[in-house]
């Protein structure tokens, strides 16, 4: 029988050098062969849009699952910041609604994105976004993921900042195949945006409904046995073996498992932007596998970590409006 395990393994851990100007520069040589460049998933182009007009004011960049959130998250962020599109205000427009695959809204040098569920969805994004920047000349530009996960030892509701992403084999890698090899980008996270990040938290620690915790979060292909759950179509495994795994992975330092983080991670650092998971804990995988809690609580839950993202936001306009540029420096690895 032919072997499939010879195939060449590359480590591919180049990252761009600090921008100088604060831009995105983007080590693809091809792009600038391009007559233009139609950004096909976002309903978006270089030569049908003025990107630069449309979006050259963006600093954060805020990504989460679902549609739903992103708009609560966009209105929340028009609220609090005084800008256009709060409730009563004329309803906020999706800007890639042509596209039928995610949805944006931009509030101020926000903006609001879905990317729906799992890497490859993430990833299409992402190449599409970080290009859009890049196109409009966005400048010190910060990239966040707002999203749900399950926890491991964690009480339903805890906020989880991603300290490191990992695979469902507990490795550091975004794992991708090109020209018939398999490339590993790492997936380490910015450690100045996780402290920056940490000192926005509620500084009442103790009287907290919930605790803010850092660790590495697992990425899994899938929501069901790639998560280690009994209740998918298909199980091969005993209850036993579920949770000696899911002690082993904790042992390791992971706290929450979700589905985009690798992918996340690795986009990110190859493009030289930083950039941060917050994901809120829908169930302590400990006790069970089912998220049966009512939809209204778990939508409650979801605005966690948005808070904890807009306090940060918040901060950074403060600190650019006194002079400083909100850059994040990026560590050489
Ligand atoms: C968290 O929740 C989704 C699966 O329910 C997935 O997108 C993720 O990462
Ligand atoms: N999202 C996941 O990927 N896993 C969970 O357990 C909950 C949300």
């Amino acid at each position: 029988m032919k072997s499939y395990d010879e195939v060449p393994v590359v480590y591919d851990d180049y990252k761009p050098p600090k921008s100088a100007d604060g831009r995105v520069h983007l080590s693809n040589p091809h792009l600038a062969d391009l007559e233009s460049d139609t950004l096909y998933h976002l309903a978006l182009g270089t030569s049908t849009h003025n990107l630069e007009d449309m979006f050259g004011d963006v600093k954060f960049v805020c990504m989460g699952g679902t549609v739903k959130r992103m708009h609560e998250f966009a209105k929340m962020v028009a609220r609090e910041l005084g800008l256009d599109g709060g409730e009563g205000d004329a309803p906020l427009v999706d800007l890639t609604a042509a596209s039928n695959r995610y949805s944006m809204y931009k509030v101020g040098p926000v903006l609001s994105i879905s990317h729906g569920m799992g890497v490859s969805s993430l990833s299409i994004l992402m190449h599409e976004i970080i290009k859009l920047v890049y196109y409009a000349k966005c400048t010190n530009v910060v990239f966040f993921r707002i999203g749900t996960s399950g926890g491991i030892g964690v009480p339903q509701g805890t906020v989880v900042i991603t300290q490191q992403a990992v695979d469902e084999l507990l490795r550091p890698f975004y794992e991708l195949h090109i020209l018939g090899k398999i490339v590993r980008r790492p997936t380490d996270m910015n450690e100045e945006l996780i402290e920056e990040l940490k000192a926005c938290e509620n500084s009442d620690r103790a009287t907290s409904e919930y605790q803010t915790v850092v660790g590495k979060t697992m990425c899994a292909m899938d929501f069901y046995e790639a998560q280690n759950r009994l209740d998918g179509a298909f199980c091969s495994f005993t209850l036993q073996e579920k949770m000696s795994r899911l002690k082993e992975i904790s042992e390791a330092g992971v706290v929450n498992i979700e589905m985009e983080a690798i992918t996340f991670a690795s986009m990110c650092r190859s493009a030289g932007i930083p950039g941060a998971i917050v994901c809120v804990t829908l169930i302590n995988r400990l006790e069970g596998d089912q998220v049966n809690t009512s939809k209204a609580y778990l939508e409650k839950l979801q605005q966690r970590p948005q808070e904890l993202v807009l306090k940060f936001i918040k901060k950074r306009l403060q600190m650019m409006s006194n002079g400083v540029n909100g850059s994040t420096s990026e560590e050489h690895h």
